[in-house]
């Protein structure tokens, strides 16, 4: 029986990534006197390694390998990471960046409906509730009965820690609630925590690897085009 609704972030409730995330690190970069830039196609290909600190690391290993860097690597890591956190935060408190389609009035529906709701991303706790905030209201974040997020478990998606703790913390089984994902990394945390996915595209993911979810979709669906309903889900 469906009992509750899993969601990831970034990509699936709104498209944070191209003008938020990537924004949020080209300023921090900037702060530090860096001369990195992550243009548009280079972020789409560093959306492989999930995870901010992660994805620096990755890219001086790939793409600065001549990078005079000091010795404290983890430590320059974490200064830039926590610099691009407060950039991504304060653009997203602008209002910058909307929900996907969809998004608010199947969260809506699902309260509605005595669904419960939770969170499983990779992303930084405080990026989650700077967008819930900015786009639902400073009393959204109290929807999310769990909003498991960032290092809260070391290894990030596709790992399906992230889903497994969450679901742990709600006491469900796998077989309780469905998970909304965006990208290849997403749904084989899911799907690896056993859960059935929902995958809704944007233009970074389009083109990934979806085996083992549900259904692919280009959105939650919007007035006027076919919408995901949970009442078409029929899940249980
Ligand atoms: C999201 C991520 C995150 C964000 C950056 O993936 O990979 O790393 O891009 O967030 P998913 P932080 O949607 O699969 O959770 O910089 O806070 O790590
Ligand atoms: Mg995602």
């Amino acid at each position: 029986e469906l009992k509750a609704l899993l969601f990831d972030v970034d990509g699936t409730l709104a498209d944070t990534e191209r003008d938020g995330h990537r924004v949020a690190f080209n300023r921090a970069f900037a702060d530090a006197g860096l001369d990195w830039h992550w243009d548009e196609p280079l972020y789409g290909e560093l959306l492989a390694i999930t995870g901010g600190k992660e994805r620096i690391r990755h890219y001086l290993a790939q793409h600065r390998p001549d990078e005079d860097l000091p010795a404290d690597l983890d430590g320059l890591i974490a200064d830039l990471h926590a610099a691009k956190t407060r950039h991504y935060t304060e653009l997203l408190a602008t209002g910058a960046i909307p929900l996907r389609p969809g998004v608010e009035r199947l969260l809506r529906e699902a309260r509605e409906a005595g669904l419960r709701l939770g969170v499983a991303t990779t992303t930084t706790p405080a990026n989650v509730t700077a967008l819930l905030e900015s786009t639902l209201g400073p009393e959204s974040v109290e929807w999310f009965e769990v909003i498991a997020a960032g290092d809260i478990v070391p290894a990030k998606k596709p790992a399906p820690d992230i889903y497994h703790y969450a679901l742990e913390h709600m006491g469900l089984g796998p077989g309780e609630a469905l998970a909304f994902e965006d990208s290849a990394n997403g749904v084989r945390s899911s799907v690896a925590a056993s859960l059935p996915t929902v995958v809704t595209v944007n233009d970074y993911t389009r083109d990934h690897d979806f085996t083992g979810a549900v259904t692919v979709l280009d959105s939650l669906g919007e007035p006027g085009a076919p919408a995901f309903t949970l009442a078409g889900a029929a899940l249980e």
